[in-house]
């Protein structure tokens, strides 16, 4: 029994490698934990769409294709795309589908394949039945999700105060600039906690599973982007800061981002969608949508047309009214000019697919932003509105913003760490003084695993901080490395954070995204467990790496990312 399993999970590898068309991007193992952080779930799944069945395909009733369509957009939109026709994973359009037949189809889900597709059944996730639902109903042509157009984004749009009734000086004695804000993921909630004494000034209600915060470039402002694209404007000034504005952009998002440049100063917002493909420019005081712009087009490499290129990360340029906009499937970086947003003017550099996060250079001139799946940093000048170099690093580099610090050697670098790989690269970013070693990886540090997502140091600080959350040995996820970065050879220390949270509960526990004070001298940390579980978050001296501070409270439900207000102004990272 055990060897015919054996065999036909052997034959069932080869017939996925052969039949799907592999391409050198494919031969690259992909592990559990990197495919299910790809895999995460979609909002779209609650959005009504017609079923369009294909006769060739097996059948279905009603009840089973909405239930497959939920499995779909839960698990595989995020890597085969909302319309199936392929995005950092395969297509999966009746045209290659029906040809491969309810056998095939079931054998590929159930046990995976080498070139990153989960083994959905033998891992448990999937049952036989669930499996042979989602074979039969990956043959039927896709559903469509509804569009979001101006009409929509107008009828969710909500100005809770009105500017003229909002404080015209600070009503309250936080020293704002030290405010984190931190997503609580699953209550879709921020909380705002005062970095001085530690204390929640409040949680605020958002949209879901909030993805970024990001301050206007007074400072007065935080914006949030939920997973279902909903945008929350915050007003600082407040005497309890909370909700002024908010509105959504579409059915599926990640990035939001405000006007940085000199005259342009909290005017304007931006914000990407996943679904639909479109990014939208807003007034920066009420979140009114005042122009969309589609970004379904034709990729960098192949020119081929691409129907749903979902809006990555977003960055305000210092040098000009720019918005820096990276589309993920077409690899086009656009700087959006947003000083006439009737006559936009949008200049479109060729980067690489996929484009995923990013972060300004020390000087903020060059954007450096990772196309993950094609293992490369593009770097891209501000000034000169063009690509300065695309970079090749370790496998599937995650930089969050990047870290930025002066190498001992090279001078100015810039640095990501890799979900796919132990290594840490560090980019050169001086062409003026240090001319060779800019755009180059100049080393190459090794940290304690793959998995890791953000990393970060600080101007005033002499370290430099891993996370490795998706490593899937616990005490590598519940932990950091921490280099110095005057001493670089003599490798990490590593920080026992989940373990210095002191929570009793078992669980996950992983330990994400180190986030800087004001001052410099701190680091914090969530400690990200289940939502029947408790979280923390861990505040560490970073003189002397050890513990300082564990925040907890029954209200710190899943903490993921967290976002000083003046890190976050200034771009210090
Ligand atoms: Fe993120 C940044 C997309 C999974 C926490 N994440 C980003 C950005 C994008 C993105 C495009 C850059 C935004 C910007 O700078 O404008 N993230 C995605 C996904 O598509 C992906 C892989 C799967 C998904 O379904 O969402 C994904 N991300 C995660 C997580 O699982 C994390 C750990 C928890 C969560 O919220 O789901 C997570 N992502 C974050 C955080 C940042 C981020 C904390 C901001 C980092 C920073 O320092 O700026």
């Amino acid at each position: 029994m055990k060897t015919q399993h054996a065999l036909t999970r052997l034959a069932a590898l080869l017939l996925a490698t052969v039949a799907f068309g592999a391409t050198a991007q494919d031969k690259k193992a992909v592990s559990p934990a990197e495919a299910n952080y790809q895999a995460g779930g979609s909002p779209l799944v609650n959005e009504p769409m017609y079923q369009s069945t294909n006769p060739k395909a097996p059948p279905m009733t009603q009840a089973e294709f909405d239930n497959a369509r939920k499995i779909y957009f839960e698990r595989c939109a995020g890597c085969h795309g909302v319309l199936r026709k392929g995005a950092t994973g395969k297509p999966l359009t009746p045209d290659i589908t029906l040809g491969k037949g309810t056998d095939y189809l079931k054998v590929f889900i159930a046990y995976g394949s080498p070139a990153g597709m989960p083994n959905w059944q033998t891992s448990g996730e999937m049952s036989e039945k669930e499996v042979d639902l989602m074979a039969r109903y990956i043959q039927h042509d896709a559903p469509t999700p509804p569009e979001f157009g101006m009409e929509q984004m107008k009828t969710t749009w909500k100005v809770i105060v009105p500017p003229a009734q909002r404080p015209t000086k600070k009503m309250n004695s936080y020293n704002i600039a030290n405010i984190f804000s931190t997503t609580l993921r699953d209550t879709g909630e921020v909380a705002l906690i005062d970095g001085d004494t530690k204390q929640i000034i409040n949680i605020v209600k958002t949209g879901y599973a909030v993805h970024i915060s990001r301050t206007s470039a007074s400072g007065r402002y935080l914006f949030v982007i939920g997973r279902d694209a909903k945008i929350n404007m915050i007003d600082l000034w407040m005497e309890k800061p909370d909700n002024v504005a908010e509105v959504r952009i579409g059915l599926e998002a990640r990035s939001v981002e405000t006007s940085k440049y000199k005259g342009y100063e909290d005017k304007l917002a931006i914000a990407g969608a996943y679904w639909p493909p479109q990014y939208v420019i807003m007034k920066g005081d009420t979140l009114e949508p005042l122009k969309i712009v589609g970004t379904r087009g034709m990729t960098v490499d192949k020119q081929e047309y691409h129907p749903e290129p979902r809006v990555a990360s977003i960055v305000a340029s210092h040098y000009k009214p720019e918005f820096v906009v990276n589309v993920k499937e077409t690899g086009q970086t656009l700087l959006v000019d947003y000083s006439n947003v009737d006559a936009l003017k949008v200049t479109t550099i060729g980067t690489a697919r996929f484009l995923h996060d990013g972060g300004l250079d020390s000087t903020g001139r060059y954007f450096m932003v990772a196309a993950n799946q094609s293992n490369k940093i593009a770097a891209v000048d501000l000034k000169e509105g063009k690509l300065a170099k695309l970079i090749d690093v370790g496998k599937i580099p995650h930089p969050g913003r990047g870290a930025n610090f002066t190498h001992p050697k090279y001078g100015p670098v810039w640095s990501t760490g890799h979900l796919g790989d132990e290594t840490i690269s560090l980019i050169g970013t001086d062409p003026k003084k240090n001319k060779d070693s800019a755009f180059k990886v100049v080393e190459t540090l090794k940290g304690q695993g793959g998995g890791n997502l953000f990393l970060k140091s600080h101007p005033k600080s002499q370290h430099l901080y891993v996370d490795t959350p998706l490593n899937p040995d616990p005490k590598l996820s519940q932990s950091v490395a921490v280099f110095d970065i005057k001493n670089l050879a003599k490798g990490y220390t590593v920080l026992p954070i989940a373990e210095w949270a002191g929570l009793t509960d078992d669980g996950a526990k992983r330990v994400v995204q180190p986030e800087y004070n004001k001052a410099g001298d701190e680091v914090w940390f969530a400690v990200w467990s289940a939502k029947n579980k408790q979280s923390a978050l861990v505040v560490v001296d970073d003189k002397t790496l050890k513990l300082k501070q564990v925040i907890k409270d029954p209200r710190l439900i899943t903490p993921t990312g967290h976002f000083n207000v003046h890190n976050t102004q200034h771009d210090v990272y």
